[in-house]
């Protein structure tokens, strides 16, 4: 029997502008559907149960628009919120399109593209607090470099922080209730980008003046393009309290970024991505990042977007049933995770106590099986729909 899950707004799917709207143009070809009017993405969306949208200030407001223009198109989008009743979860700036951002804008060598940058985002953050937006998200698709010696690393992360530093200052003056979240990718479109992996990012975020303003938004598929496990990452986002915002997609491993719809791609890594934020109690945004292929008209754009959140229902239900599985907690129990909970120094315990402690059984304890393999088939069998 079919039985596929119906998105709802509570919870709490949202999706970029960007996405939908996204004309099918890459490095070999041109366009292949036609600009999206984002009053018509709003309306679309909402009918198919999502919450919410975000945007960079370009996506909406064409690059180089004059005050009027730009004042008539918030207003014709503040009524397709009105009327469609979506949210504005975050914002975000294009610092990528423009010739001008060819080096990058928060760490280009030239320091009129690095003002001219930060002035972008001072703008768009203005807009972002009108429109409710709570996260802002920093993708830095051009900043880093092709080669050697035509980026000083040291220097290019000293001008970072002190953009960040900078709009930390700027949404505290304002008093606006924002906060940042760096969206790490280790290439594409520059040959290498500064800040690469989650695990950058977090390193990065404790040098800034106020790191508390500062999060993640991770994306699956760029974790997955630098070979790495995206669900340890945002469980490692999740316990430092870093975890702000998510971009969901599909990817399979590492090559060029495929942003497929949620779901397809690395399945098994998208389940345990799911599996972990229900763990760690994320309770963000939902937010797919994906690009409907281009081989795909205007109805394959909505079954793809529909895709994404059902798919991370299905994902949802099995993971929530794998964890209330018996069999599961006994093989839990038997892989020795409850375990892991537990201090590895008991109560009141020293390195003094430590160093007393008679040994156990080394060899017992080296021959012992961990139960790993049953664990694992567990979750397969619950993935493959054959346990529910
Ligand atoms: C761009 C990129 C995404 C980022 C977006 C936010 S823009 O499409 O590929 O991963 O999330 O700037
Ligand atoms: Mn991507
Ligand atoms: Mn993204």
């Amino acid at each position: 029997m079919t039985q596929i899950p119906t998105p709802r707004p509570e919870d709490k799917f949202s999706f970029g502008l960007w996405t939908v709207g996204w004309q099918g143009r890459d490095p070999f070809g041109e366009a292949t559907r036609e600009p999206m009017d984002p009053v018509h993405a709003l309306e679309k969306l909402a009918e198919l149960g999502a919450y919410g949208v975000n945007f960079h200030d370009d996506d909406l407001i064409p690059f180089g628009s004059d005050d009027a223009s730009r004042d008539a198109i918030i207003e014709r989008f503040k009524k397709g919120l009105a009327d469609t009743g979506l949210v504005v979860t975050t914002s975000t700036t294009n610092l990528f399109t423009h010739p001008v951002f060819k080096d990058g804008g928060f760490t280009s060598n030239l320091r009129d593209v690095r003002r001219f940058a930060i002035r972008k985002v001072m703008r768009n953050i203005d807009l972002a607090a009108e429109l409710g937006a709570e996260i802002y998200v920093a993708w830095g698709g051009r900043e880093g470099s092709e080669y050697g010696a035509s980026k000083d690393v040291s220097a290019a992360l000293d001008r970072y922080k002190e953009a960040f530093d900078l709009l930390g200052q700027y949404v505290v003056d304002q008093g606006y209730d924002l906060k940042f979240a760096i969206e790490p990718k280790p290439n594409e479109p520059r040959g290498d980008i500064l800040l690469p992996t989650i695990g950058h990012a977090l390193a990065f975020i404790e040098t800034l003046e106020r790191p508390e303003l500062v999060g993640v938004n991770p994306e699956i598929g760029h974790e997955e393009m630098a070979g790495v496990n995206a669900a340890h990452g945002y469980a490692q986002a999740l316990w430092q309290g870093k975890l702000f915002h998510i971009d969901l997609n599909g990817q399979h491993g590492p090559r060029y970024d495929q942003d497929l719809r949620f779901g397809a791609g690395n399945v098994r890594g998208a389940f345990w991505v799911v599996d972990t934020l229900l763990a760690g109690g994320y309770d963000g945004t939902v937010h797919f990042d994906y690009k409907p292929a281009r081989t795909e008209g205007e109805a394959g754009v909505w079954a793809s977007a529909e895709a994404c959140m059902t798919n991370y229902l299905i994902l949802r239900e099995k993971a929530q049933a794998f964890r209330a599985d018996p069999e599961v907690q006994e093989a839990l129990a038997a892989a020795a995770l409850p375990e892991l909970a537990q201090p590895t120094l008991g109560d009141g315990e020293t390195w003094q106590q430590l160093k007393d402690w008679d040994l156990p059984d080394v060899e017992a304890l080296a021959v012992r099986d961990a139960g790993f393999e049953r664990l694992d088939q567990l979750a397969l069998e619950h993935l493959y729909g054959v346990r529910g």
